[in-house]
């Protein structure tokens, strides 16, 4: 069957494509990202180098009666669809109708998984021990080094061009709000909803080997540990700020032989970190020089310096220092 190895290659890109998606949004490092996110890039450009040969393929296909036609059209709707996003963020389109562009570039990509595992089934391509050959791995390599050229040549395009794409951070995203809290995006990572705290009933508890302490506002808001921080949301903006508060390993003191510390908000949202993490992490009440913003988690707000948006907690009324490991629990939060 001629194009069967363009479906291998082609199915093993789209693994990879996922991979490196998923490890993207896991990385929050600048020279860890400008890796993962470089391998993204190149992956994706491939599936592209690879489609003139999959044209060739699907309208063969199209011709013949086959069982799950209409789910493989919308499978190969949707892998173009994220391909599309993919490359419009990159170049410096940051969202449609108030909605992150980043948004449908995942959404599509979460779709095509099902669809996906519905083609190869009903479609499968034994790997051949011939496949192995020569020849196959160096066009695969072609393949793999044309993505790496059409990557480097789309990032000059962008350059040169003077698109917004070329500003970008390490890790994909786009500048917004730095040093200005009011122009940085409010955003909820699924569901949640701003809650209204009164400042003067809240209080932080904070459990260490089970004995729990209260402290009120006024205990925490003591702009004395400012830190500057970089909050990279993988919705693809990213913002640097002067955060203030109270490092939370002051408030912890001797964590005896805890391994792990959860923070969790007034609506329930949790993020564990591991132990180690604690020097780093800072219980904030201010940001540049003035009170957070009930959409940036006021009163209180977690700030992760190195790890992606999702783990900086906002509206914090908890934290539990306990021998938990801090890997139990989704990489991605659920809410
Ligand atoms: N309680 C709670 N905290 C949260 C979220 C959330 O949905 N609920 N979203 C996270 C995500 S995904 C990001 S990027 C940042 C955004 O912070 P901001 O709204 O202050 O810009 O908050 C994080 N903290
Ligand atoms: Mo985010």
């Amino acid at each position: 069957m001629a194009g069967r190895r363009t479906n291998l290659g082609l199915f093993a890109l789209l693994l990879a494509a996922l991979a490196t998606g998923t490890a993207a949004y896991a990385t929050g490092t600048p020279a860890a990202a400008r890796v993962v996110v470089a391998a993204h890039a190149v992956v994706g450009l491939a599936l592209l180098i690879l489609s003139p040969a999959k044209s060739v393929i699907v309208r063969r296909g199209l011709r013949r009666p086959r069982a799950g036609k209409a789910d493989s059209i919308a499978f190969g709707v949707l892998i173009l669809l994220t391909l599309a996003t993919g490359m419009a963020h990159a170049a410096g389109w940051v969202a449609i109708g108030g909605l992150r562009l980043l948004l449908f570039h995942v959404g599509a990509a979460l779709l095509a998984i099902p669809l996906g595992v519905r083609h190869v089934s009903t479609r499968p391509v034994t790997p051949r021990q011939t496949d192995w050959s020569r020849r196959t791995l160096l066009k695969a390599g072609g393949v793999l080094g044309g993505g790496g050229i059409a990557v480097v040549a789309t990032e000059r395009i962008v350059t040169a061009g003077g698109l917004p794409g070329a500003q970008r951070r390490q890790t994909g995203s786009h500048e917004a709000g730095t040093g200005n809290p009011e122009q940085m995006p409010v955003t909820q990572w699924i569901a949640d909803a701003v809650p209204a705290i009164d400042p003067a009933d809240y209080r932080l508890r904070l459990a260490v080997a089970g004995a729990t302490t209260t402290f009120t506002l006024a205990q925490l808001r003591r702009p004395g540990d400012p830190v500057t921080a970089t909050l990279d949301c993988t919705g693809g903006w990213f913002a640097e700020q002067e955060w203030a508060g109270t490092r939370l390993d002051r408030l912890v003191g001797d964590p005896g032989d805890a391994r792990s510390v959860a923070v969790r908000s007034a609506t329930g949202y949790t993020r564990r970190f591991p132990l180690r993490d604690l020097p780093h992490l800072l219980l904030a009440t201010d940001v540049a020089g003035g009170p957070l913003s009930a959409g940036h988690g006021a009163p209180l707000r977690l700030v992760a310096p190195g790890r992606r948006g999702f783990w900086w907690v906002k509206w914090v009324t908890d934290v539990t220092v306990d021998d938990r490991p801090w890997w139990l629990q989704p990489p991605f939060p659920l809410q």
